[in-house]
Parts: structure tokens; C-alpha cells; sequence
């Protein structure tokens, strides 16, 4: 039996829930409109938003990474930005987990969106994030946040430390359903 992980100090940290920035984070991932190539409907109007605005911003990851491995809890900020790829609601690339039988917490500090999850075997769902609410995501479950809303989505992130990220798959497979708004109207389809 493991009884000891690496050695961490007790730490605390501050986030800024307006601007979803976890202050001194040391990996910051930013992933822009030209990242997400392959993941929207309607790529032409990618391509338009990629060079019409200079390959905007589409969401960052703000972490402080402990160990990998399993008694720790991994954590991050998630921030989406505003906007539409056509009609269709910016979002995360979406991943199961590396270890899929890890599950994870979301609790959305700002924003409103949608955490669009599914399963292989082809089970579905969307539940509904703003600020407050939590959105669980069981093992084995593939999941992607969708802004459809007009100010960036800032999620608190924590999942087991072994649980890593698997984009693979679900790149392979693609969600069933997508997320528009359509004269100002959300729209899954
Ligand atoms: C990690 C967690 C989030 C996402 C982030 C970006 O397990 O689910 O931190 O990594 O929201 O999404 P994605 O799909 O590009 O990893
Ligand atoms: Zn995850």
C-alpha cells in the first residue's frame, strides 16, 4: 500500500474570480482560434476568424502543478473567451482522461456555458455551468466546455493527480451534438 506521496508543503493559493487568474501560476496554456482547427462544423468560418482577427484567443489553462501521481489532486483555472465560429459557440478541444476511470470538478466562478460530456459507448450530456454551480464529471466521461455567453467562462478545475489527458479519442470520435446561438438563442442540435 502507498502511504506516502511526494513530499508537498501545505500551500495556499489566491485567484482572481472576475479576471480567472490563479496568481503566480507557473504553466499557462493558451490555445488560439488556429488550435482548434478540425473541432467546429463550419471550418471556412475558422478560417475567416482566423485571419479576419489575427488568430484570436480561444481559452487559456492556469495551473499550479503538484505531483502526477494518485493521493494528490490536480487543479487549474479554465478560461474560455466569448464568441461564435459562425453560429456555433466557442469551446474547449474536449478530452477523456489518460487514466479514464478519474472523474472531475468543475465549479464555474463567471460566465455562463454549457459542459458537454459523453461516454464510447455513445451516452450524452449537457449541463448547464454559471457562476456557482458545479458540474460533475464521472469517470470515463469525455468533456468540453461551451461559451454561450457574452464574457469569458472561468471554471475551478480538480481531478486526481494520475488522471492525465487523452485528446485522442474523442478527436477521433467527436461529440454527437453541438452548441449555436442563433438570434440570441441557445440552440444544441
Ligand atoms: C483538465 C480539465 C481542464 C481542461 C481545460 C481545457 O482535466 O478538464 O483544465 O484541460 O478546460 O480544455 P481541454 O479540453 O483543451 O483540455
Ligand atoms: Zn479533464
Amino acid at each position: 500500500m502507498q502511504t506516502k506521496n511526494a513530499a508537498v508543503e501545505p500551500f495556499s493559493l489566491e485567484i482572481d474570480i472576475e479576471s480567472g487568474i490563479l496568481k503566480n501560476a507557473t504553466n499557462h496554456l493558451v490555445r488560439r482560434a488556429s488550435d482548434m482547427r478540425g473541432h467546429y462544423a463550419d471550418g471556412a468560418a475558422l478560417e475567416r476568424l482566423i485571419a479576419g482577427e489575427n488568430d484570436p484567443l480561444h481559452y487559456e489553462v492556469f495551473e499550479v502543478p503538484v505531483s502526477e501521481e494518485r493521493g494528490h489532486l490536480m487543479y487549474c483555472i479554465s478560461k474560455l473567451q466569448p464568441g461564435r465560429v459562425g453560429e456555433e459557440c466557442f469551446m474547449t478541444k474536449g478530452h477523456y482522461h489518460a487514466d479514464a476511470g478519474t472523474a472531475e470538478i468543475y465549479l464555474c466562478l463567471r460566465g455562463r456555458g454549457f459542459m458537454a460530456m459523453k461516454t464510447t459507448e455513445g451516452a450524452w450530456a449537457a449541463q448547464e455551468m454559471s457562476r456557482g454551480r458545479m458540474v460533475y464529471v464521472p469517470p470515463f466521461w469525455a468533456h468540453r466546455s461551451i461559451n454561450t455567453g457574452d464574457e469569458p467562462l472561468i471554471s475551478f478545475c480538480v481531478y486526481p493527480g494520475e488522471a492525465g489527458h487523452n485528446y485522442g479519442d474523442i478527436e477521433q470520435e467527436g461529440f454527437p451534438r453541438r452548441i449555436y446561438l442563433r438570434q440570441g438563442r441557445v440552440v444544441i442540435t
